[in-house]
Protein backbone atom coordinates (compact mmCIF):
# COMPACT_ATOMS: atom_id res chain seq x y z
CA UNK A 1 0.00 0.00 0.00
CA UNK A 2 1.44 3.30 -0.91
CA UNK A 3 1.36 5.33 2.82
CA UNK A 4 3.51 7.94 1.95
CA UNK A 5 1.24 10.20 0.03
CA UNK A 6 -1.87 8.21 1.01
CA UNK A 7 -5.03 11.30 1.44
CA UNK A 8 -5.87 9.83 5.27
CA UNK A 9 -2.15 10.61 6.22
CA UNK A 10 -1.54 13.52 4.25
CA UNK A 11 -4.64 14.74 5.94
CA UNK A 12 -3.91 13.61 9.76
CA UNK A 13 -0.31 15.44 9.23
CA UNK A 14 -1.80 18.94 8.57
CA UNK A 15 -4.12 17.89 11.85
CA UNK A 16 -1.72 17.23 13.79
CA UNK A 17 0.68 20.30 12.36
CA UNK A 18 -2.00 22.82 12.86
CA UNK A 19 -1.90 21.61 16.45
CA UNK A 20 1.65 22.32 17.36
CA UNK A 21 3.66 25.10 16.79
CA UNK A 22 4.51 25.09 13.40
CA UNK A 23 5.32 28.19 12.25
CA UNK A 24 7.62 31.90 13.32
CA UNK A 25 6.32 35.08 12.94
CA UNK A 26 8.11 38.17 11.77
CA UNK A 27 6.75 41.08 13.05
CA UNK A 28 7.46 44.64 13.72
CA UNK A 29 7.96 48.17 13.00
CA UNK A 30 6.70 49.05 8.83
CA UNK A 31 10.06 49.31 6.92
CA UNK A 32 12.25 47.53 9.51
CA UNK A 33 14.13 45.06 7.26
CA UNK A 34 11.12 41.92 8.24
CA UNK A 35 10.82 40.34 4.22
CA UNK A 36 14.57 41.29 3.44
CA UNK A 37 15.52 39.52 6.44
CA UNK A 38 13.21 36.60 5.48
CA UNK A 39 14.48 36.83 1.80
CA UNK A 40 18.29 36.45 3.59
CA UNK A 41 17.26 33.46 5.57
CA UNK A 42 15.51 30.87 2.63
CA UNK A 43 16.93 32.28 -0.64
CA UNK A 44 14.11 30.59 -2.20
CA UNK A 45 11.26 32.71 -0.46
CA UNK A 46 11.62 36.14 -2.78
CA UNK A 47 9.44 38.24 0.03
CA UNK A 48 7.70 41.36 -1.46
CA UNK A 49 10.31 43.94 -0.26
CA UNK A 50 10.18 47.71 -1.15
CA UNK A 51 11.92 51.67 -0.79
CA UNK A 52 8.43 52.94 0.18
CA UNK A 53 6.68 51.81 3.46
CA UNK A 54 4.34 49.31 3.87
CA UNK A 55 5.36 47.08 1.33
CA UNK A 56 3.82 43.80 3.04
CA UNK A 57 -0.06 44.39 3.43
CA UNK A 58 -0.74 40.61 4.71
CA UNK A 59 0.91 38.04 6.25
CA UNK A 60 2.82 35.84 3.92
CA UNK A 61 4.10 32.26 4.96
CA UNK A 62 7.37 30.97 3.01
CA UNK A 63 8.18 27.42 3.95
CA UNK A 64 11.49 26.65 6.07
CA UNK A 65 13.72 23.57 4.80
CA UNK A 66 13.97 22.08 8.03
CA UNK A 67 9.96 21.90 8.85
CA UNK A 68 6.80 24.85 9.51
CA UNK A 69 7.33 27.96 7.95
CA UNK A 70 8.28 32.00 8.53
CA UNK A 71 5.45 34.45 8.10
CA UNK A 72 6.24 37.76 6.88
CA UNK A 73 3.70 40.31 8.74
CA UNK A 74 3.36 43.91 7.61
CA UNK A 75 4.36 46.44 9.38
CA UNK A 76 2.81 47.07 12.81
CA UNK A 77 1.36 50.91 13.13
CA UNK A 78 0.56 52.21 9.22
CA UNK A 79 -2.49 53.53 8.17
CA UNK A 80 -3.51 50.50 6.32
CA UNK A 81 -3.75 48.37 9.43
CA UNK A 82 -5.36 49.22 12.55
CA UNK A 83 -3.72 47.53 15.93
CA UNK A 84 -7.09 45.95 16.52
CA UNK A 85 -6.99 44.35 13.20
CA UNK A 86 -3.44 43.54 13.89
CA UNK A 87 -4.07 41.87 16.94
CA UNK A 88 -6.64 39.75 14.98
CA UNK A 89 -4.16 38.62 12.21
CA UNK A 90 -2.03 37.49 14.87
CA UNK A 91 -4.67 35.70 16.60
CA UNK A 92 -5.82 33.71 13.68
CA UNK A 93 -2.92 32.95 12.79
CA UNK A 94 -1.82 30.77 15.93
CA UNK A 95 1.77 31.51 15.77
CA UNK A 96 3.54 30.81 19.34
CA UNK A 97 6.80 32.61 18.89
CA UNK A 98 7.77 36.07 17.10
CA UNK A 99 10.45 37.95 15.99
CA UNK A 100 9.79 41.64 16.53
CA UNK A 101 11.90 43.30 14.49
CA UNK A 102 13.41 47.08 14.48
CA UNK A 103 15.41 49.60 12.73
CA UNK A 104 14.89 52.84 15.15
CA UNK A 105 13.49 54.04 18.15
CA UNK A 106 10.70 51.56 20.11
CA UNK A 107 7.37 53.37 19.90
CA UNK A 108 4.17 53.47 21.31
CA UNK A 109 2.44 51.07 18.91
CA UNK A 110 5.24 48.40 19.45
CA UNK A 111 5.14 48.30 22.99
CA UNK A 112 1.13 48.47 22.63
CA UNK A 113 1.69 45.20 20.38
CA UNK A 114 4.31 43.94 22.32
CA UNK A 115 2.40 43.88 25.57
CA UNK A 116 -0.55 41.82 23.65
CA UNK A 117 2.22 39.30 23.07
CA UNK A 118 3.19 38.98 26.12
CA UNK A 119 -0.35 38.76 27.57
CA UNK A 120 -1.03 36.10 25.04
CA UNK A 121 1.90 34.22 26.38
CA UNK A 122 4.12 34.10 22.82
CA UNK A 123 8.04 33.77 22.99
CA UNK A 124 9.45 36.86 21.42
CA UNK A 125 12.76 37.75 20.32
CA UNK A 126 14.16 41.02 19.17
CA UNK A 127 16.15 42.28 16.09
CA UNK A 128 17.63 44.82 15.56
CA UNK A 129 17.82 45.23 11.49
CA UNK A 130 19.95 47.68 9.50
CA UNK A 131 22.53 48.08 11.86
CA UNK A 132 24.66 49.24 8.96
CA UNK A 133 23.04 52.62 9.18
CA UNK A 134 23.38 52.27 12.89
CA UNK A 135 26.19 55.21 13.23
CA UNK A 136 27.00 58.41 15.19
CA UNK A 137 27.14 61.27 12.45
CA UNK A 138 29.70 62.97 14.60
CA UNK A 139 31.75 59.09 15.01
CA UNK A 140 31.91 60.32 18.61
CA UNK A 141 30.28 57.42 19.73
CA UNK A 142 31.50 53.28 18.77
CA UNK A 143 29.74 51.11 16.83
CA UNK A 144 29.64 49.34 20.44
CA UNK A 145 28.58 51.69 22.58
CA UNK A 146 25.37 52.53 20.11
CA UNK A 147 24.13 49.10 20.79
CA UNK A 148 24.50 49.06 24.02
CA UNK A 149 22.56 52.10 24.35
CA UNK A 150 19.53 50.51 22.03
CA UNK A 151 19.88 47.33 24.74
CA UNK A 152 19.54 49.80 27.22
CA UNK A 153 16.60 51.04 25.93
CA UNK A 154 14.99 47.62 25.15
CA UNK A 155 15.69 46.81 28.56
CA UNK A 156 13.73 50.55 30.16
CA UNK A 157 10.78 49.39 27.96
CA UNK A 158 10.85 45.76 28.56
CA UNK A 159 10.59 46.30 32.57
CA UNK A 160 7.51 44.83 34.14
CA UNK A 161 6.31 43.71 30.79
CA UNK A 162 8.60 40.25 30.11
CA UNK A 163 9.71 38.58 32.96
CA UNK A 164 13.32 37.66 31.45
CA UNK A 165 15.43 40.61 30.23
CA UNK A 166 16.15 40.86 26.44
CA UNK A 167 19.02 41.61 24.23
CA UNK A 168 18.70 42.34 20.50
CA UNK A 169 20.57 40.55 18.09
CA UNK A 170 21.87 42.78 15.24
CA UNK A 171 21.49 42.25 11.83
CA UNK A 172 21.47 44.01 8.35
CA UNK A 173 19.85 42.41 5.74
CA UNK A 174 22.49 44.75 3.36
CA UNK A 175 26.04 43.63 4.80
CA UNK A 176 24.85 40.28 6.40
CA UNK A 177 26.02 40.97 9.88
CA UNK A 178 24.26 38.60 12.43
CA UNK A 179 22.12 36.89 9.61
CA UNK A 180 23.83 33.23 10.52
CA UNK A 181 23.24 33.46 14.09
CA UNK A 182 19.55 34.17 13.48
CA UNK A 183 19.67 31.18 10.58
CA UNK A 184 21.04 29.00 13.26
CA UNK A 185 18.88 29.93 15.89
CA UNK A 186 15.46 29.43 13.66
CA UNK A 187 17.02 26.25 12.77
CA UNK A 188 17.38 24.84 16.33
CA UNK A 189 13.80 26.51 16.90
CA UNK A 190 13.02 24.64 14.04
CA UNK A 191 14.06 21.19 14.57
CA UNK A 192 12.76 21.89 18.24
CA UNK A 193 9.00 21.91 16.50
CA UNK A 194 9.56 19.09 14.88
CA UNK A 195 10.53 17.19 17.50
CA UNK A 196 7.13 17.79 18.89
CA UNK A 197 5.52 17.32 16.19
CA UNK A 198 6.78 13.77 15.72
CA UNK A 199 5.87 13.00 19.12
CA UNK A 200 2.40 14.01 19.05
CA UNK A 201 2.11 12.42 15.35
CA UNK A 202 2.49 8.88 17.02
CA UNK A 203 0.68 9.70 20.34
CA UNK A 204 -2.42 7.77 20.82
CA UNK A 205 -4.05 10.55 21.89
CA UNK A 206 -3.51 12.62 18.41
CA UNK A 207 -4.69 10.03 16.33
CA UNK A 208 -7.95 9.36 18.63
CA UNK A 209 -8.53 12.80 18.72
CA UNK A 210 -8.06 12.91 14.66
CA UNK A 211 -10.36 9.99 14.74
CA UNK A 212 -12.88 11.04 16.62
CA UNK A 213 -12.99 14.08 14.68
CA UNK A 214 -13.63 12.16 11.46
CA UNK A 215 -16.18 10.38 13.58
CA UNK A 216 -18.09 12.97 14.54
CA UNK A 217 -17.56 15.27 11.22
CA UNK A 218 -19.32 11.77 8.98
CA UNK A 219 -22.72 12.37 10.73
CA UNK A 220 -24.14 15.40 9.44
CA UNK A 221 -23.14 13.55 5.56
CA UNK A 222 -25.17 10.95 6.88
CA UNK A 223 -28.44 12.04 8.68
CA UNK A 224 -30.03 13.84 5.75
CA UNK A 225 -33.02 13.76 4.80
CA UNK A 226 -31.96 11.21 2.18
CA UNK A 227 -31.35 8.46 4.70
CA UNK A 228 -34.71 7.06 4.86
CA UNK A 229 -34.77 6.87 1.53
CA UNK A 230 -31.42 4.80 1.42
CA UNK A 231 -33.05 2.91 4.27
CA UNK A 232 -36.35 1.58 2.71
CA UNK A 233 -34.64 0.75 -0.47
CA UNK A 234 -31.64 -1.06 1.99
CA UNK A 235 -29.66 0.23 -0.55
CA UNK A 236 -26.59 0.77 1.45
CA UNK A 237 -23.66 0.97 -0.85
CA UNK A 238 -24.19 4.55 -1.50
CA UNK A 239 -23.73 5.18 2.22
CA UNK A 240 -20.45 2.97 2.50
CA UNK A 241 -19.20 5.09 -0.25
CA UNK A 242 -19.73 8.32 1.93
CA UNK A 243 -18.16 7.11 4.99
CA UNK A 244 -15.45 5.11 3.08
CA UNK A 245 -14.48 8.78 1.13
CA UNK A 246 -14.82 10.67 4.30
CA UNK A 247 -12.52 8.69 5.92
CA UNK A 248 -10.22 8.33 2.55
CA UNK A 249 -10.00 4.63 2.93
CA UNK A 250 -10.35 1.89 0.25
CA UNK A 251 -9.95 -1.75 0.77
CA UNK A 252 -6.70 -1.79 -1.38
CA UNK A 253 -5.34 -0.35 1.35
CA UNK A 254 -5.60 -2.81 3.67
CA UNK A 255 -6.42 -5.89 1.87
CA UNK A 256 -3.05 -7.55 4.14
CA UNK A 257 -4.81 -6.65 7.23
CA UNK A 258 -8.77 -7.28 6.83
CA UNK A 259 -9.65 -9.95 4.82
CA UNK A 260 -13.36 -9.44 6.01
CA UNK A 261 -14.26 -6.42 4.43
CA UNK A 262 -16.87 -5.07 6.28
CA UNK A 263 -20.98 -4.33 4.67
CA UNK A 264 -23.69 -2.60 6.18
CA UNK A 265 -25.59 -5.46 4.50
CA UNK A 266 -23.98 -7.50 6.56
CA UNK A 267 -23.85 -5.72 10.27
CA UNK A 268 -27.63 -5.54 9.40
CA UNK A 269 -28.32 -9.43 8.79
CA UNK A 270 -25.97 -9.53 12.71
CA UNK A 271 -28.29 -7.38 14.57
CA UNK A 272 -31.52 -8.58 12.72
CA UNK A 273 -30.56 -12.25 13.49
CA UNK A 274 -29.95 -11.08 17.64
CA UNK A 275 -34.18 -10.18 17.30
CA UNK A 276 -34.38 -8.63 20.60
CA UNK A 277 -32.22 -5.76 20.00
CA UNK A 278 -34.24 -4.49 17.86
CA UNK A 279 -36.81 -4.24 20.57
CA UNK A 280 -34.17 -3.00 23.42
CA UNK A 281 -32.90 -0.37 21.04
CA UNK A 282 -36.43 1.39 20.26
CA UNK A 283 -35.07 3.76 23.40
CA UNK A 284 -33.82 6.30 21.51
CA UNK A 285 -32.44 7.84 24.38
CA UNK A 286 -30.19 4.88 25.29
CA UNK A 287 -29.46 4.75 21.82
CA UNK A 288 -27.89 7.70 21.32
CA UNK A 289 -26.05 7.65 24.85
CA UNK A 290 -24.49 3.99 23.12
CA UNK A 291 -23.42 6.15 19.99
CA UNK A 292 -22.00 8.67 22.39
CA UNK A 293 -20.24 6.58 24.83
CA UNK A 294 -18.62 4.24 21.59
CA UNK A 295 -17.77 7.15 19.55
CA UNK A 296 -16.46 9.36 22.78
CA UNK A 297 -18.77 12.48 21.44
CA UNK A 298 -19.42 15.37 23.34
CA UNK A 299 -23.09 16.15 21.82
CA UNK A 300 -25.68 13.67 20.86
CA UNK A 301 -28.34 16.07 19.80
CA UNK A 302 -28.15 16.02 15.65
CA UNK A 303 -28.00 12.05 15.82
CA UNK A 304 -31.16 12.13 18.18
CA UNK A 305 -33.09 14.04 16.25
CA UNK A 306 -32.45 12.23 13.39
CA UNK A 307 -33.63 9.25 15.15
CA UNK A 308 -36.78 10.55 16.78
CA UNK A 309 -37.47 11.46 13.31
CA UNK A 310 -37.07 8.43 11.88
CA UNK A 311 -39.23 6.57 14.23
CA UNK A 312 -42.03 9.69 13.78
CA UNK A 313 -41.99 8.49 10.11
CA UNK A 314 -42.90 5.34 11.01
CA UNK A 315 -39.44 3.67 10.74
CA UNK A 316 -38.98 2.02 13.75
CA UNK A 317 -37.56 -0.79 11.37
CA UNK A 318 -34.66 1.54 10.26
CA UNK A 319 -33.10 1.09 13.37
CA UNK A 320 -31.23 -1.87 12.71
CA UNK A 321 -29.96 -0.36 9.80
CA UNK A 322 -28.75 3.30 11.37
CA UNK A 323 -26.81 1.01 14.05
CA UNK A 324 -25.19 -1.19 11.01
CA UNK A 325 -23.88 1.92 9.63
CA UNK A 326 -22.57 3.31 12.89
CA UNK A 327 -20.51 -0.38 13.05
CA UNK A 328 -19.34 0.40 9.65
CA UNK A 329 -18.28 3.61 10.45
CA UNK A 330 -16.60 2.30 13.37
CA UNK A 331 -14.73 -0.28 11.29
CA UNK A 332 -13.68 2.42 9.12
CA UNK A 333 -12.28 4.49 12.00
CA UNK A 334 -10.66 0.94 12.37
CA UNK A 335 -9.00 0.64 9.18
CA UNK A 336 -8.25 4.82 9.14
CA UNK A 337 -6.44 3.85 12.54
CA UNK A 338 -4.27 0.87 10.93
CA UNK A 339 -3.48 3.16 8.18
CA UNK A 340 -2.08 5.73 10.62
CA UNK A 341 -0.12 3.51 12.66
CA UNK A 342 1.63 2.25 9.73
CA UNK A 343 2.26 5.74 8.43
CA UNK A 344 5.48 7.47 8.64
CA UNK A 345 5.09 11.26 10.03
CA UNK A 346 7.48 12.31 7.28
CA UNK A 347 6.08 16.32 7.19
CA UNK A 348 7.68 17.08 3.54
N1 LIG B 1 20.62 49.74 5.02
C1 LIG B 1 19.82 48.72 5.15
N2 LIG B 1 18.68 48.66 4.44
C2 LIG B 1 17.88 47.58 4.59
C3 LIG B 1 18.20 46.52 5.48
N3 LIG B 1 17.21 45.60 5.43
C4 LIG B 1 16.29 46.08 4.57
N4 LIG B 1 16.67 47.26 4.05
C5 LIG B 1 15.93 48.09 3.08
O1 LIG B 1 14.80 48.64 3.76
C6 LIG B 1 13.68 48.71 2.89
C7 LIG B 1 12.50 47.99 3.50
O2 LIG B 1 12.77 46.61 3.56
P1 LIG B 1 11.63 45.53 3.67
O3 LIG B 1 12.28 44.20 3.82
O4 LIG B 1 10.61 45.70 2.63
O5 LIG B 1 11.01 45.96 5.08
P2 LIG B 1 9.69 45.38 5.77
O6 LIG B 1 9.93 45.44 7.23
O7 LIG B 1 9.35 44.06 5.22
O8 LIG B 1 8.63 46.49 5.36
P3 LIG B 1 7.01 46.41 5.41
O9 LIG B 1 6.62 45.07 4.91
O10 LIG B 1 6.58 47.53 4.55
O11 LIG B 1 6.65 46.63 6.83
C8 LIG B 1 14.14 48.12 1.58
O12 LIG B 1 14.49 49.18 0.73
C9 LIG B 1 15.36 47.31 1.96
O13 LIG B 1 16.28 47.20 0.90
C10 LIG B 1 19.44 46.60 6.20
O14 LIG B 1 19.81 45.73 7.00
N5 LIG B 1 20.19 47.73 6.00
MG1 LIG C 1 7.64 43.42 4.36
Amino acid sequence: MKMKNHPLVKAYRKFVANRTSHAIGFIGQPDAGKSSLINQLLPKAKAYTGVHTDATLTAQSYLHPVYGELVDFPGVGTEEITLVQYKKIIKTSGIQRFYYILSSKIRETDMDLIKYLAKEGKEIHFVYNKVDALIDVNHSESSELLRHTKNTELKVMLRGVLKEQKDYLFTSALTGEGIETLREQIHKQMEEMYETYLKYYQSEEMKDSYLNYKVNSVFPKLFTPALKEVISHQNYTTLERTIRSHFRVEADDVYDKFHQWPSIEKHVKEIEQQGSTLTKMMDMTKMAQMVRSAFKLKSINPIQAVFSSLVEAGMAQALPAVQAMIHYTNDMREVAKYILDKSTPLYR
